[in-house]
């Protein structure tokens, strides 16, 4: 009964084409698993440069939007909708700071990355965007069908 009160949230992770190369996939799915989350969507994709400027709009100002855009669409990058209580600010948690330098150890950042430019790994920053990142909402989750994924398995 408690359990059912409870939000249960979606987050948008995506493994980052660092990630993707150095082969880090199955360690990060893994991290996600043994936490207890529900896996309910997962792509291998290829980012085209429009779809980086859509998915990090709000960032369009940044003096880094170039570079970010070039690095995210430099290699195939692994989409997946994640389900859980909770999971957007866990999966926060689990991933460590921007910084990987100031990503505490045990944190997939802490652990795996040193650069902010190579962090490896998104997660969706809040549950309205975690909605948004993988539903209807993000021409990203349209362009590589995340969404059609998701919302067959959904029970
Ligand atoms: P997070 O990915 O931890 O939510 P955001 O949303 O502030 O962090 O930034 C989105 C992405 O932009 C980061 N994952 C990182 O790849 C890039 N980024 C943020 N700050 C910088 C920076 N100072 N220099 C280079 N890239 C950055």
């Amino acid at each position: 009964l408690v359990a059912s009160l409870e939000q249960v949230d979606e987050s948008y992770i995506m493994v980052k084409p660092d990630g993707v190369q150095r082969g880090f996939v199955g360690e990060i799915i893994s991290r996600f698993e043994r936490k207890g989350f529900k896996l309910k969507g997962l792509k291998l994709f290829q980012c085209s440069k429009e779809l980086a400027e859509e998915h990090y709009k709000e960032l369009k100002a940044k003096p880094f939007f170039p570079k970010l855009v070039d690095y995210i669409t430099s290699g195939p990058v692994v989409c997946m909708a994640w389900e859980g209580v909770g999971v957007v600010a866990s999966a926060r948690k689990l991933i460590g700071s921007t910084d990987p330098l100031q990503a505490e150890p045990g944190t997939i950042r802490g652990d795996l990355a040193v650069q902010t430019g190579r962090n490896i790994i998104h997660g969706s920053d809040s549950p309205e965007n975690g909605k948004r990142e993988i539903g209807c909402g993000s021409t990203m989750a349209l362009a590589c069908q995340l969404y059609v994924i998701h919302v067959l398995n959904r029970d």
